[in-house]
């Protein structure tokens, strides 16, 4: 019963009618801090590992009961209290209302917040019956019916079971009307990568056949992954539910919400419903990522994918188990078997798209804030970074140079040297992005305003429920809506994208307030009273109704009505915007969207929205980033220093050097706070700022290598410790560090006051990756310091990790020297490597235009493998090596075979050091020591 805002209400009515009808002497509290008080009480007398257990076997018990489906007895309700599945979701239940529908009551000593339901399904409640599964060319059907309605409006009392065996490690389910078509999800679709192969799968699937329910299981160990005949399959119009058992406690997933890494089971809910609001606790927030990923707790583990895209309302218990409530579409599940999580994540994105390869500038840093007010002090900023020499790739701008705050023109007094502007970045070697909104403002004189004009005649907008524009609110006053789902609207919305391009060439577009953000409920007259507006059940989500904050329900879009779509404005405006930049540009696209979608990392970049300038939007911006990995968007950060409200001067270090580790690292700020440039700070401040966006540029071709990593194969590139470590149990929940790939361990300071971190170095030896000392760990957290000028960063031993000396910007950076910091492991060996190609090029993979280097380190030689060559590394050379572990003081140092005379050794750090080398990278390399 965790609600928010219209939650409290609801909870309070409950209470209230509770009271009133006087079922029980149960003292009922409308106090707030009461409830809590007594949910606080729950908690702490709940042992969710025993809990687990205990319910396990009560769910397999659940399979050998048999029940008259019309009443139930005694039995059927005594299930455990951490079990039972709220059967008042869509309204507060009285008993004769509980009890009318079938169901369990059972009122708790305690009520509270939140905390089981009082009113809840009984064991075996009656729902669909399936009839014989038959073959079909994907795999097995079967029609499920039912034999009396259920108590929702509108039930489909047919459904058509297909269950496909997509891979070894992928099954594929869905449940829809046979009769009449319904929504179903259009752009996010199954790729054929992978194998094909079916025969011998890692999963097992039994039907209960009365009700209907499958269980999913592991085959190599019998472990039940989902149970469904926990509960019941409801299936309405405007309500589509499925209970599940889960396999463990460790649950990640579920997004867009401001939460740590793993989800809280203790009678919660989240809902996904698309939504401009400022991360906060319970918040549906920008995005809305239906996959969870499930470790099981020996090592294993497995993912689900509801692909749907309605408004959404999962709730958890401590079972545990979860409940999907949708209001719409089909029920059409992925169920990933991995068997390690790193395999989850990429067979969900087999389904889902492979991240996309970000041009190699987007890597480097980004200035933005809402308030440079012109063209002047927009070159301000730059030129003052650059006096300050700290490297910057990237100048953003904010509403500010539209005119009258409308897209696609710029203010003719403050920005009237746009273009002049961005020409002169480019011959800094910087590149220029600005941002993009989707609402297109329609009160301009007719004539005077040619996007809307053409996008009128060409019947790009969405329509309300009677085929009128629907006009909204947003920033520049009126504005329609573009409807992305329209074939129409990509072309038109790439013309529009062309035409403005001619004149400023910007480098990449920033696309915001695209959940779509509307400042009026639905439109400015308002929406019509319908089903669709005000569905029988809707989510718990801020604003409490659908429209808030955003469009009317009932309005039209080319593919469906905005009830389905909603959740896809995002997705849809990135990949219209995508394929604009990729033919108006012909190179790699850059496209920054703050709404998102499964899929939407197969097009563009995500931050995570208007964070505080506080210590706990630093802390929660980890797991933030690290979800969007597992959502395959992994070019994501927060914005550095924080969006809203002041930062001060530490916080604003520590957050450089925590977003120095973000895959995407862009300070921005909000218009009214004081600025947060790196120049504005203390000498102190900048030089620790400094010193680590330019440990950032030195370490781009290791990050950019695990792009075309993630790219290509899915891997994560932020990547949580579990996903690397996945059998040691104190990872499982680690979220205050992370890792770069598989060797770059990164521990940031994220206390107020701190100077030192606590940072768990899992087993074997790390380096330090600014001095190289070495740290042998059992599997412990150890504490270092941590000064302000300093982030700690490890790297795992048996690594390379391939670095570049750093410049003011990419281009720049991309000329030098490499370098190599070769981690030795105990056996003495270590290995990395380098994908490099000219940064921009598009598909330079699907090509074949890139190089592709290997390095090999073995006791006390290392070497290069080019494996593939471009000209891309033409005149690049290794001019550095840097060994950690060097166990005894080298005597001698040979490069391809010449005497090096020029290297060091240090005794205490045993760290030789080979600089002043000049060794092309176009040919395999040696340097050895003995
Ligand atoms: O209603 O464009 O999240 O990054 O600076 C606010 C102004 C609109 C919200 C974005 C923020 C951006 C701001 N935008």
């Amino acid at each position: 019963m965790a609600r928010i805002g219209c939650g409290l209400l609801h909870t309070f009515a409950l209470l209230t009618l509770i009271f009133l009808t006087s079922v029980l002497h149960v003292l009922v509290h409308k106090d707030k801090n009461v409830s809590l008080a007594f949910s606080e009480e729950w908690r702490h007398s709940s042992d969710i590992s025993h809990r687990s257990v205990q319910s396990q076997k009560n769910f397999s018990n659940n399979l050998n009961l048999s029940a008259d489906p019309r009443t139930h007895t005694r039995d059927q309700c005594s299930l455990a209290v951490e079990s039972r599945i709220d059967c008042g979701r869509d309204r507060s239940l009285s008993r004769a209302d509980c009890e009318g529908r079938g169901c369990c009551y059972v009122p708790l000593p305690q009520s509270g917040f939140r905390g089981p339901p009082w009113c809840f399904y009984p064991v075996r409640y009656p729902g669909y019956q399936m009839g014989p599964m038959l073959p079909t060319e994907r795999g097995q059907r079967a029609m499920l019916t039912r034999s009396a309605p259920s108590f929702l409006p509108r039930d489909i009392p047919t459904l058509q079971l297909d269950v496909m065996a997509e891979s070894l490690g992928r099954l594929h389910l869905t449940l829809k009307d046979p009769a009449t078509p319904r929504y179903e999800v259009p752009f996010v679709t199954s790729q054929s990568r992978g194998h094909k192969d079916t025969h011998n799968p890692l999963y097992d699937v039994d039907f209960q056949p009365d009700p209907f329910g499958f269980i999913v299981r592991r085959k190599s160990n019998g472990r039940v992954l989902l149970n469904t005949t926990i509960g019941p399959l409801l299936f309405a119009d405007q309500y589509l539910q499925l209970s599940t058992s889960i396999a463990s406690s460790l649950i990640s997933g579920l997004g867009e919400h401001y939460t740590p890494i793993t989800l809280d089971l203790n009678w919660s809910s989240v809902s996904l419903w698309n939504r401009d609001m400022a991360p906060h606790r319970s918040a549906n927030l920008y995005g809305s990522h239906p996959f969870f990923l499930v470790q099981e707790g020996d090592g294993q583990a497995h993912g689900v994918f509801l692909l749907n895209s309605n408004a959404m309302e999962v709730l958890t218990q401590p079972a545990p188990a979860l409940t999907w409530v949708t209001v719409g579409g089909i029920l059409d599940f992925y169920i990933f078997l991995g068997p390690s999580p790193q395999s989850v994540i990429q067979q969900y994105h087999e389904v889902i798209g492979y991240p996309m390869m970000p041009p190699y500038w987007s890597l480097g840093f980004h200035l933005c804030r809402w308030g440079y007010t012109s063209t002047n002090i927009t070159r301000t900023v730059v030129q003052l970074m650059r006096q300050t020499k700290i490297p910057l790739d990237v100048q953003w701008n904010d509403l500010d140079y539209a005119d009258q705050r409308r897209v696609f023109t710029f203010d003719p007094q403050r920005f009237g040297d746009l273009p002049q502007m961005v020409e002169e970045f480019h011959q800094l070697g910087m590149k220029y992005v600005l941002i993009l909104d989707p609402g297109i403002s329609s009160m301009s004189p007719p004539g005077s305003y040619k996007p809307f004009d053409d996008g009128l005649k060409r019947g790009v907008f969405i329509t309300n429920s009677t085929g009128q524009i629907l006009i909204g609110k947003v920033w520049p006053g009126p504005t329609a809506f573009p409807d992305f789902t329209n074939p129409t609207t990509q072309d038109w919305w790439m013309d529009c994208i062309r035409v403005f391009h001619n004149i400023v060439p910007v480098d990449g577009l920033w696309i915001d307030m695209n959940e779509p953000s509307n400042f009026v409920q639905g439109s400015v007259d308002g929406c019509p009273d319908s089903d669709l507006e005000k569905p029988p059940y809707t989510p718990g989500v801020i604003g409490c109704q659908l429209n808030s904050g955003t469009l009317c329900m009932s309005a039209q879009q080319y593919l469906s009505s905005h009830y389905n779509l909603h959740n896809l404005y995002g997705l849809t405006e990135a990949i219209a915007t995508h394929r604009a930049l990729l033919k108006v540009k012909g190179t790699r696209p850059f496209v920054l969207s703050r709404s998102s979608f499964p899929g939407l990392g197969h097009f563009s970049a995500h931050w995570t929205g208007d964070v505080q300038s506080d210590w706990e939007q630093l802390r929660f911006s980890i797991p933030a980033v690290l979800l969007f990995g597992l959502y395959g968007v992994p070019l994501v950060g927060a914005d550095v220093c924080g969006f809203g409200g002041d930062t001060t001067e530490e916080l604003c270090v520590r957050w450089t050097q925590l977003g120095a580790f973000y895959p995407f690292m862009r300070n921005h700020n909000d218009k009214p706070n004081a600025p947060q440039e790196p120049y504005v700070f203390s000498q102190q401040a900048q030089d620790a700022m400094r010193t680590v966006i330019t440990l950032r540029y030195s370490l781009l071709p290791f990050l950019y290598t695990l792009f075309h990593h993630a790219h290509t194969s899915a891997s994560t590139v932020a990547r949580s410790l579990f996903l690397e470590f996945p059998t040691d149990p104190n990872c499982q929940t680690i979220d205050r560090q992370f890792l770069w790939g598989s060797s770059l361990l990164i521990s940031p300071v994220l206390e107020q006051g701190a100077v030192e971190v606590t940072a768990y170095l899992p087993l074997g030896t790390w380096y330090s990756l600014h001095n190289g000392q070495a740290y042998y760990s059992k599997g412990k957290y150890i504490l270092f310091p941590a000064p302000l000028d300093t982030i700690n960063i490890h790297v795992r031993e048996g690594s390379i990790i391939p670095q570049q000396v750093p410049a003011l910007t990419t281009t720049a950076s991309r000329r030098n020297p490499f370098t190599l910091i070769v981690a030795l492991s105990a056996e003495n060996w270590a290995k990395g490597d380098l994908f490099w190609d000219d940064g921009e090029s598009l598909d330079t993979f699907e090509r074949g235009d890139y190089s592709y280097v290997l390095f090999f380190a073995e006791e006390s030689y290392v070497v290069s493998k080019p494996v593939k060559l471009n000209k891309s590394l033409d005149r690049l050379v290794l001019g550095e090596v840097c060994v950690f572990g060097v166990q005894t003081r080298p005597t001698e140092v040979w490069a391809n075979g010449q005497k090096v005379h020029d290297f060091s050794y240090s005794p205490d750090t045993k760290v030789l050091t080979v600089p002043g080398l000049d060794l092309p990278m176009t040919a395999m390399f040696t340097v050895q020591w003995s």
